[in-house]
Parts: structure tokens; sequence; C-alpha cells
């Protein structure tokens, strides 16, 4: 095991300093480390993977110093157009370090939305022609080959991390504090739905807690959407689905995930049919990884819906704030809930035990059945 902080040390001492990117469970430690030790001025917590290459590419143009990108390997592609139209060596040649997560490695157990994602990280990696190493406890010959070749081949260095890599480093999320936890909010959204509503829920524990509380209530998955992978685009498949189909769809996004492709709103604001509602979950940050802070609480999401399109934006921190707000949904027309809650979940909180094939193919046939 790496011990967290030796590693950030040297990766400092290496000119390698500015961090960027979207956390990871699986760099809980090291984003957490990173988060405390670099503050917001030197740790730029991005919407997307691919904003996060920008920010180092530009960084090394004006610094000469080094980026460095960390990511869950999901996130790998959202930084392949970056990667290969602006740092490659046919282009501008821009050296960065690139650390990892390497959920679904072969041969350890993981979630179905990370079984070929990790299977193939190393090939996309050399697909990109993009050198890596897997991160070993002998760290240091690792991160001075890499510091050698960014200097030499003014190319991006990959690291691929393990699970249980580093250390655990002792972090605490700064917590608002707000009345209701996100499955409390769940809950309450439930409750005005009928078996004719479907649900597509974002990535993280969001999906998890919506899986839970339909089983606590024998309600059977059939009209959810757990949109386990593909963070960013759970608004998106719920305009697919509010198009090809009359039923309401009830879009239930995370700020995470809201942030990470929010340009996606200005054509659904635009393109939204009337059955489609979007609930946005706020809690200001990743909590599904770890609970590093996104910008949710500093800029107006609800200002960004109206900008898009949507007539009316209802905030909510209560149960019978939420229920008003789920009416004021039934009613038609552009409307979006936002329901801010408090960080936190439960210890015992599962996993969904339907498997998304199968959980599609069950969809598909609640659909057709109310066709
Ligand atoms: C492209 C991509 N990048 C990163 C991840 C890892 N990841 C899973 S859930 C999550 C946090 C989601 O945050 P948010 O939408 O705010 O929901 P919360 O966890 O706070 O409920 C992240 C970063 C991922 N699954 N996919």
């Amino acid at each position: 095991m790496i011990q967290t902080e030796a590693f950030y040390e040297a990766l400092i001492a290496r000119k390698m300093d500015l961090f960027a990117g979207v956390p990871d469970s699986l760099l809980k430690n090291l984003c957490s480390c990173i988060t405390l030790r670099s503050g917001t001025e030197r740790n730029i917590i991005t919407a997307n993977e691919g904003n996060a290459i920008g920010i180092a590419c530009g960084y090394h143009v004006s610094s000469g110093h080094y980026g460095v990108v960390y990511m869950q390997n999901s996130g790998l592609g959202n930084t392949v157009n970056p990667l290969l139209s602006l740092a490659d060596r046919a282009i501008y040649k821009i050296p960065m370090l690139l650390i990892i997560g390497w959920r679904g490695e072969p041969g350890v157990k993981d979630e179905p939305q990370h079984v070929t994602q990790g299977r193939v990280t190393p090939a996309l990696l050399d697909a990109m022609e993009i050198k890596y190493e897997i991160l070993e406890d002998d760290f240091l010959p690792q991160l001075d080959r890499a510091a050698a070749y960014m200097a030499e081949e003014a190319q991006p260095f990959a690291l691929i991390v393990r699970k249980n890599t580093f250390d655990s480093f002792a972090f605490k999320a700064e917590k608002v504090e707000l009345p209701l936890s996100r499955e409390e909010a769940l809950d309450t959204i439930l409750q005005p739905l009928t078996d004719r509503d479907f649900i597509v829920s974002t990535t993280g524990k969001t999906s998890r807690e919506l899986f839970e509380l339909r089983e606590a209530k024998g309600q059977g998955h059939s009209n959810d959407f757990l949109t386990v992978g593909g963070m960013g685009h759970t608004s998106s498949i719920a305009l697919g689905m509010a198009i090809g189909s009359e039923q309401d769809i009830f879009c239930i996004d995370g700020d995470g995930s809201f942030l990470m492709h929010m340009g996606a709103f200005a054509v659904t604001g635009q393109t939204a049919p009337d059955n489609f509602k979007y609930i946005l979950i706020n809690n200001g940050a990743h909590e599904s990884v770890g609970g590093q802070p996104t910008v949710a609480f500093s800029i107006r999401p609800e200002e960004v819906l109206t900008a898009c399109g949507f007539e009316k934006v209802i905030t909510a921190r209560s149960r019978e704030e939420i229920l008003a707000g789920m009416e004021e949904l039934r009613r038609g027309g552009k409307r979006a809930l936002i329901v801010l809650t408090r960080q936190g979940s439960r210890d015992d909180l599962g996993r969904p035990t339907v498997s998304p094939s199968q959980n599609k193919t069950d969809m598909m046939e609640r659909f057709a059945a109310l066709r």
C-alpha cells in the first residue's frame, strides 16, 4: 500500500502540481489528500474529465509545470477527444500525468458497468498510444520514469491504479445542514408516483437507494432505469424516453451529473415534451465517491434551467415542499424541481440485484403493456 501523502509530496517535487479531475471511489484517499492539501486554487474538481485535460494543457503551456489529471477509468471516454486532438504528439505535444482508477480490473469482482471498461482500459491506452504503468508500492522510480518521459517526449503518461493502492487519508467533507438526506428525499418523491410513471435515476448512490426503496415497498423495478454508468447522460436518456412514450418520465439527477454535461440542458430545455419531469437532487457534492465538493451550491442551477427554457423551477428542502413540487411537475409544461439535501448515506446500502440488461427488458415490457 502507498502512503497517500508521500505520493502527493513526490508529485509536487516533480512539478506535477496542478490537479484537475473528477473524483473516483477507488481514488478516494488520493482525491481527499489532494482536496485538503492543494486547496481549490490548485485542485480543480472539473465538470467532466475532458475539461481536466484542457486545464492540464493550458497549465503546461503557461507554467512549464505539469498538470495531474485524476479520473475513474469510466471517465477515459470523456478524455479521448482532447487527448488525441490536442495533447497528442501530432498536434500540440503536451505532457501531463494521468492517474486512472482501475474499476473492473480483470479478476476483481465489480459491478456490470465496470466489467468491459475495466478489461479494455490498458488496450484503450495502447490504442491511444499513451504510455502507462500500473502503479506499484515502489512508486518513486515510476514517477521518475513518468517525469523523464514527459520531459523528453512531451506526451501524457498514465498511471493505472488498482483497488486499495492508497492508504486511508482522513477527510471531513464540509457538510451543509439540511433537513433531508437523499434517501429521505427519494422516499418522498416516490410517494405520489403510480405504476404508470417511469424514473430515470442518476449514477451512484441515488440509483442504489432507489432500488432499495422499491424493494422495501415491494414495488418491483421495471419502472426504473438506473443509469449505472454513463454519468451525466441521465437527462438525455429521460429525454429520449419521454419522446418515445406518453407516460410521465421523472428524471432524478445529481448535481455532479447535472454539471458533467450541463450543455445538454440547453437542448433539452428547448425540446423536452410535457411528460419530461426533471428533478435535481443537489447535495453540493460527489457524495457517492467520497463527498468531494461540486460547485453546485455556489452557482444557481434554477437559473441555468430557467435560461435553458424550463418555465418554472421549484426548490424544495422538506418533505412537504417536495410533495408540493411533485404536484407542480404533474401540471405539465417544462417544469423542474430542485431538492436540496444534506450529504450522507447508510453504511449498509446495497447494490441492485437485477442486472441492467434484465432491467431494460422488464422496462420495455412495461412500456409495451401501457402503449
Ligand atoms: C464518467 C464518469 N466519471 C466519474 C464517475 C464516478 N462517479 C460515480 S458516481 C459519482 C458522483 C456523482 O455525483 P452526483 O451526481 O452529485 O451524485 P451524488 O453522488 O452526490 O448523489 C462519480 C464521480 C463515473 N461513474 N463516470
